[in-house]
């Protein structure tokens, strides 16, 4: 089929699902083209040339969706199919989202815009858009069976509203919502606001991202989707480190961060070298009397956060989930501890009944950095990632904020690593080592000893 054929029968399908929407019909003289995004590249802001003027976001190893004016309405076209998404180098995984990629593009908006959505569903099962945080109608809200039609394959809706409040929020199906969700389909929506806002700040940079996780196989290429909490794959908008662009910053920037997590579990997002607020959530931005300083901030599932804090401490310093095994790639979950085992002479004995065994982990897990491991194909390594001072032994939910004087100001570019000023960087002792007080008691068995007395959970005070 031809891509003028192909397109002849989209644009025909799309009018037949449109009979019967509640929204103004003479409006959708025709769709707007949609945009498709091949690229797994952190795209520039997209700095916006119709509507209202607003300072746009950064979306991490993502885009924003290009709109098209119509009679004062902004129209985006969201088309929910299968991708092809690079999670890291190496390592691809076959996904649902929008518009060639997994999340799907950011949407950005005004206060007070009125928006119109088309929805094409290119998947092989039905689906809906709910868009999380939204004041809206009921009927625009997305809860397929509730408030709408599912969306069936081939069928384009439309929705439509106003963006009432000026937040961070999120858009996801609310339709066989497990599979759809574990498959990678969600993206981000910023509304910001339409002038001065009290609460809301501007800023230099303004970065966003989801953060979401999927189960697949070492060696395979589709999430398994009935996974309920143990998911091996931990990702910032479907990339894991180190496929996961740093920040860049400008040193002194004032600089906002905006987590959404549609996970299975809480991420405790923490940041180095710098304390931030958390001056909104997708319920919008936080009174200032509530804010206080963090270096760790929880997002519970189906929350959102806005991180802000000035860069004023040049360096590299980590971004990352606090939970280490989300900071993690596949593989490592189920390696048995091995810390303080002898193998000693036993790896040639096994090697002979199993030539593929390997002695891990008796030392601790960092070799597993260092190692070139056999893995399968297209699998990511458990810890992985090189820095300028060796492996990182990083994956998952981890990134760099990178802080730099001479970054110039609105550029992205990843400056490479910190060249950190004379003297500034741990370096090793080199004098003799004093005896610890410990060996010097065990030499001497006579010393005096100090009884400790342990209280178990569960005894009443006083008993022991
Ligand atoms: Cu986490």
């Amino acid at each position: 089929m031809s891509i003028d054929q192909s397109r002849r029968q989209f644009v025909a399908g799309a009018a037949t699902a449109v009979v019967g929407a509640t929204v103004a019909r003479s409006a959708l003289a025709a769709l707007p083209e949609p945009v498709i995004q091949t690229s797994v590249e952190t795209a520039p802001p997209l700095i916006p040339n119709s509507g209202r003027p607003y300072n746009p976001v950064v979306t991490l190893n993502g885009w924003t969706l290009p709109w098209r004016m119509n009679n004062g309405v902004k129209e985006f076209h969201l088309v929910a199919e299968p991708v092809e998404r690079e999670m890291a180098p190496g390592f691809t995984a076959q996904l649902w989202g929008y518009n060639g990629q997994s999340p799907g593009p950011t949407i950005e908006v005004v206060e007070g815009d009125r928006v119109r959505i088309f929805v094409t569903n290119k998947l092989p099962e039905h689906t809906s858009i709910h868009w999380h945080g939204q004041r809206l109608p009921s009927g625009m809200d997305g809860v397929s069976g509730l408030t709408q039609r599912s969306i069936k394959p081939g069928k384009t809706f439309v929705y439509e509203f106003v963006a009432r409040r000026p937040g961070t929020f999120m858009y996801h199906p609310h339709a066989d919502e497990m599979v759809q969700m574990a498959m990678g389909m969600h993206g981000f929506w910023v509304t910001h606001p339409k002038g001065k806002h009290p609460l809301i700040d501007e800023v230099d940079r303004d970065f966003c991202f989801l953060l979401n996780a999927f189960d697949v196989e070492p060696g395979s290429k589709t999430p398994k989707v009935n996974t309920m909490t143990d998911f091996n794959i931990w990702a910032w908008n479907s990339r894991i480190f180190p496929g996961i662009d740093s920040l860049n910053v400008r040193l002194n920037d004032k600089v906002r961060i905006r987590v959404g997590n549609l996970t299975m579990t809480n991420h405790p997002i923490h940041l180095h070298g710098h304390e931030f607020q958390v001056t909104g959530t997708d319920g919008g931005p936080t009174p200032k009397s509530s804010r206080w300083h963090e270096v760790t901030t929880d997002v519970a599932v189906g929350q959102m956060r806005q991180l802000e804090f000035v860069a004023d401490e040049e360096g590299d310093w980590a971004i990352h989930c606090h939970k280490s095994h989300h900071t993690m790639n596949a593989m490592g979950h189920d390696v048995p501890t091995m810390i303080g085992v002898d193998h000693r002479g036993l790896v040639q004995k096994i090697q002979k009944v199993a030539p593929d065994y390997m002695l891990m982990g008796e030392r601790g897990m960092a070799d597993m950095g260092e190692m070139e491991m056999p893995i399968p194909d297209n699998t990511a390594p458990m810890m992985t990632g090189q820095g300028p001072f060796g492996p990182l032994e990083m994956g998952g939910m981890f990134s760099v904020l990178k802080v730099r004087k001479d970054q110039p100001a609105g550029n992205y570019k990843d400056p490479g690593w910190y060249q950190h000023p004379a003297g500034t960087v741990a370096y090793e002792y080199s004098g003799e080592l004093p005896t610890a007080p410990r060996q010097q008691a065990a030499a001497n068995p006579t010393a005096t000893t100090t009884t400790v007395k342990a209280k178990k959970p569960g005894m009443t005070p006083g008993q022991h």
